[in-house]
């Protein structure tokens, strides 16, 4: 059904928001009974590219050309290549270093968030290596000793790693202490909940479903609203010099 043109959906030159009504769906190259929604990407502004991928049963996604990150939001996926092959439920997740063969085959109806950025080598450390686990396994900390906000560093924070992918967790009521205005771009989707969220100069509520893309330096802030908490998946460039 049509809206009469509205939608939450908004695009800035440094944040983007992207809420389900306005998704589109199609192929990349290496998909069968597969598609994306591109959320973010190099058109936009983005030093990453971000997508949904959305698997039919037996779907399948091929490998990519950059290290990647997957991490599964519903369904079952399980991983094949030349490493030992593996299985995937909700939140778990796996990181593929440049040039590690591999696919994703859906073992029934799944969605799977997909982050991918060109590596960028450091002298005084190797490049990292595959990593297949779960949110589940990950301990998670206050920020900034605040018990209401909790997060989960789903890599580890090595230096060779040159991104970071992150699930935070608001209790209701809970918010960000500060407006954060910071070097890293930031990929977020929303897993649950929802609240307002500054970007910029404007304030919008946001939902589970919905993604954003924050520039470098993008204004940010975020306090959670109503019965239960918020939960957001969010990326960030990380351990390189500017
Ligand atoms: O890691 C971060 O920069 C995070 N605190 N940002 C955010 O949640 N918008
Ligand atoms: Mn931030």
């Amino acid at each position: 059904m049509h809206n009469l043109g509205y939608t939450r959906s908004a695009r800035r030159s440094d944040h983007a928001l992207l809420t389900p009504d306005t998704f589109v769906r199609a192929a990349l190259p290496g998909m069968e009974r597969c598609t994306a929604v591109v959320h973010a990407g190099p058109a936009l502004g983005a030093r990453f590219t971000e997508y949904t991928a959305e698997f039919e049963p037996g779907g399948v996604m091929g490998g990519a050309q950059t290290q990647r990150f997957v991490y599964v939001l519903s369904g079952t996926v399980r991983i094949e290549g030349d490493h030992n092959e593996a299985g995937m439920s909700g939140r778990g997740y796996a990181y593929f270093p440049e040039g590690l063969e591999h696919r994703l085959v859906a073992l029934e109806e799944s969605k799977v968030a997909v982050i991918e950025k060109p590596y960028q080598t450091l002298d005084s450390a190797g490049p990292p290596e595959l990593i297949v686990s779960s949110e589940d396994s990950i301990e998670s900390r206050p920020l900034n000793d605040d018990p209401g906000v909790q997060v989960k560093c789903l890599l580890p924070d090595v230096p060779s790693f040159d991104f970071a992918v992150n699930v935070m967790t608001y209790q209701p009521g809970a918010a960000l202490s500060m407006v954060e205005m910071h070097v890293m771009e930031h990929g977020l989707l929303m897993l649950e909940g929802g609240g307002i969220y500054r970007l910029g100069g404007s304030w919008y509520p946001v939902a589970a479903g919905d993604f954003i893309w924050m520039a470098p330096w993008c204004p940010q802030w975020f306090g959670a609203i109503g019965r239960s908490p918020a939960k957001y998946l969010i990326y960030k460039d990380w351990n390189r010099h500017p």
